[in-house]
């Protein structure tokens, strides 16, 4: 192929550890034939013609779900701390390694749940609008469906997400494991806004206690700046009504903060003076601080990336080109810049972020590589528009007690050895 095909692609590394330049993203095909990597594709013999392609397929379904070869892949990660005592309290995974793009199929949205999942008749469900309201109102599953709606590409991350990163030892987990706490879906739904004009909200309202209807009966206080700024009621989730786990009939949705707040199976909403510091926002969800006092309240997720390929327990093919992949989010706003590392964040490259990079949504970025078969060490380091930029994980840790669990953003490492096995580590 000869070289003027090729004007906007720089085949020399731009940093370390063979990270080529982002611009050449588009055109892999031509860079392999040039660059002399191994091909990713054999010689073009004549196709022969398969026993699926002589007799007509299988019949229609009302329902459809995913192909027999991938099934087996496609499975959430459970975390049941309390076994058999509580099976419904605890977490699903979402199997970051499994999946590309940016949206999570409703299927495989990660499930935090404080008490099961409850099953409830939309019929029988009302949500109610009290306290510091000029006129108290409750609203059936139907009325809501018959206002004005908004939908948003947003993501929702647990606060806990990633805490087996806190951990003093690097846990050899798929990527799902170690970050799947975070899902990104398109939500439809009620501007909270709409419903709390109609209440109208006393002057003296300065608060939402939000609660569910499930048996944690999980309750948060909500700032009613931000409820009535982009809080949404959700009845849809990537076009469907949503998921039982996600909060059927209807959940709040807070974009860029703790997922926790995003109370699910929502059924009432208080308008108070003050915050009413729940159980969810005094004994879970602070960060514990060096001097042993605990942040309260911390809303805004921070900014964040990981790769997801290569990640922990994948194993690479052949030397030569690869992509690096991964997703990048921002509780604050969007994502300005993600850079990529493959020499132990000593230099790095921008890595391509994909179109569209939405507020407050999950981005996909990426970067090709050519691997040359020896050990590297892998991190991405993202930058929202904020300007906040991940720290390394010292940093990150030496500003919280060594129990903190929670609001982990740190950039995070992976070896790549010379067998191509990809392992998780602390730098
Ligand atoms: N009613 C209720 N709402 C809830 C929860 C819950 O247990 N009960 N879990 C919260 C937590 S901790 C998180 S991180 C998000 C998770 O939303 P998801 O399960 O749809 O991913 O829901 C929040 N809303
Ligand atoms: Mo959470």
């Amino acid at each position: 192929m000869p070289n003027n095909l090729l004007p906007a692609i720089n085949l020399q590394p731009v940093a370390a550890g063979g990270l080529l330049d982002r611009r050449g993203f588009l055109s892999v095909g031509t860079a392999l034939a040039v660059a002399g990597t191994t091909a990713l594709t054999g010689q073009a013999a004549p196709l022969e013609v398969p026993s699926h392609s002589r007799v007509p397929g299988r019949s229609f379904l009302p329902y459809g779900e995913p192909s027999a070869f991938v099934l087996p892949v496609l499975k959430r990660g459970l975390g049941q701390p309390y076994g058999d005592i509580a099976p419904g309290a605890g977490s699903a995974f979402t199997p970051l390694q499994a999946l590309h793009g940016t949206i999570t199929p409703a299927s495989l949205h990660f499930e935090r749940s404080h008490s099961g999942v409850p099953d409830i008749d939309p019929a029988q469900h009302r949500l109610v609008i009290h306290g510091l309201v000029k006129r108290p109102l409750a609203f059936s599953h139907e009325a809501l469906l018959r206002y004005p709606m908004v939908s948003r590409t947003l993501f929702i991350e647990c606060s806990g997400n990633s805490f087996f990163q806190t951990l003093p030892t690097a846990q050899q987990l798929p990527i799902g494991m170690l970050n799947g706490l975070l899902s990104c879906s398109e939500w439809t739904g009620v501007m909270l806004s709409t419903l709390l004009d109609e209440a109208g909200i006393d002057p003296r309202g300065r608060w939402l206690i939000a609660e569910g209807a499930d048996a944690a009966s999980m309750s948060r206080s909500i700032p009613l700046e931000k409820a009535m700024d982009d809080v949404m009621v959700a009845l849809y989730q990537n076009g469907e009504p949503i998921r039982p786990e996600q909060g059927f009939p209807m959940r709040l949705v807070l974009p860029g903060f703790e997922g926790n707040m995003s109370v699910k199976w929502l059924r009432r909403l208080k308008v108070t003076e003050g915050p009413v510091h729940s159980k969810d926002e005094t004994s879970k969800y602070t960060d514990l601080l060096p001097d042993g006092k605990a942040l309260q309240f911390t809303y805004v997720m921070g900014v964040k990336s990981v790769i997801t390929r290569p990640s922990p327990r994948m194993t690479m093919g052949a030397p030569g080109f690869y992509e690096i992949s991964g997703l990048a989010w921002s509780g604050a706003g969007r994502i300005r810049r993600v850079e990529v590392s493959a020499d132990g964040g000593r230099s790095w490259a921008d890595a391509a972020l994909q179109e569209p990079v939405l507020d407050r949504s999950v981005v996909r970025f990426g970067l090709p590589w050519r691997w040359d078969g020896a050990l590297v060490t892998l991190e991405s380091r993202a930058t929202d528009e904020l300007g906040r930029v991940q720290e390394p994980r010292a940093t990150w840790k030496a500003r919280y007690a060594p129990g903190n669990r929670y609001h982990f953003n740190a950039i995070q490492t992976w070896h790549v050895d010379a067998q191509g096995e990809v392992t998780n580590a602390y730098a």
